[in-house]
């Protein structure tokens, strides 16, 4: 399903890849960059290390299982995951590890956008290849990674942003919107998506914009806040589902309706948001594919074997009002 997702099939086709040699191999999510039990390449298995943001959202954890899903020593893979628990120093520190494992390549998901030259750098210097799952960095070197493989994120708020305009903005309402991590590259395009989107709409304010980091916990105390300062919120726009699962309830524990006396909206599309959608508690989810396990192992096996990938892939998201959640909730991967 992840390659259909795909508007630009620009993974070289067509490279047979012989099934590596199997080397035992782990992958634990410690905090620390773990070797996976594998060698260095020379037993066959292609040689990965993986730092990830961390384990704050549904979504990551769908991402997490997908890449450890698909890059298993059946598949020829000797991985190495570490978990940053949503630290750049972690991920740094990880990536320094792999780099000093002499891993045969390196993937990973930018907390941030930036201060990744350096280390990018090195690993450069060391020739390990680096893609970028996820998440962008913005290094102006591209040459610092092979590619970049991820949703539009921009264009996931514009979709929020047009849908909240043609629904509710029909007459005034005061937004507000819980932002992702600061400094992540789905916060800061998430808002400057909506804002594009929403920029022609004078009925459209928003009154308070914070983040809420990614967590249900963090978006339920920023709601609270939220609701204490301001009596006449309309809609809350959360950067993911697990954010405006948060800020429903505080909704609830406010004594309103969520979907109904506050509307929500959110990007993700895990299935506790969709289940909420479903039951109307949220409005409107656009989808952030999170299952980019299988199509990074097919990046690194083109590499492996020779081949070429362009430097963007983009993943194509879907997205769904409440008749739609309710038709897909059952088969849903995620
Ligand atoms: C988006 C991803 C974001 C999700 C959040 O690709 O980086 O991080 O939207 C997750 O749920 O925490």
């Amino acid at each position: 399903m992840v390659s259909k997702m795909f508007r630009s099939r620009t993974i070289a086709a067509g490279i047979a890849v012989l099934a590596l040699g199997l080397a035992a191999c782990s992958s634990g999510d410690s905090g620390d960059a773990e070797t996976a039990g594998g060698d260095s390449g020379d037993g066959g298995a292609i040689t990965v290390g993986f730092s990830q943001v961390g384990s704050e959202s549904g979504w990551r954890a769908a991402n997490t299982k997908s890449i450890q899903d698909a890059l298993t020593a059946e598949a020829g893979f000797d991985l190495s995951f570490s978990d940053a628990q949503q630290k750049q120093e972690n991920q740094i520190q990880a990536i320094r590890s792999y780099i000093a494992q002499g891993v045969q390549y390196i993937a990973f998901s930018p907390v941030v956008e930036s201060g990744w030259d350096s280390v990018l750098e090195e690993a450069k210097d060391a020739g390990i290849p680096v893609i970028l799952t996820d998440r962008a960095v913005d290094s102006e070197d591209t040459s610092l990674y092979v590619t970049f493989i991820g949703s539009d994120f921009v264009e996931e708020g514009k979709r929020i942003g047009d849908w909240v305009s043609e629904n509710l903005g029909t007459e005034p309402i005061n937004v507000v919107e819980l932002q992702g991590t600061t400094g992540s590259a789905p916060a800061i395009d998430r808002k400057t998506g909506f804002e594009d989107a929403i920029a022609g709409n004078d009925n459209i304010s928003v009154i308070a914009s914070e983040t809420g980091n990614f967590t249900r916990a963090e978006g339920k105390t920023v709601m609270e806040g939220f609701l204490q300062a301001y009596p006449d919120i309309d809609v809350v726009y959360a950067h993911n589902d697990d954010m405006g699962l948060g800020a429903i309830e505080a909704i609830k524990a406010a004594g309103k309706v969520p979907g109904k006396d506050i509307k929500v909206v959110t990007i993700d599309g895990v299935k506790d948001g969709m289940t909420a959608l479903a039951a109307g508690e949220i409005n409107y989810i656009v989808e952030c594919n999170p299952l980019l396990g299988p199509d990074l192992a097919e990046i690194i096996k083109t590499l492996e074997s020779g081949g070429t990938v362009e430097p963007r892939i983009v993943t194509q998201d879907e997205a769904f009002d409440q008749a739609g959640a309710q038709a897909v909730l059952a088969d849903r991967e995620y």
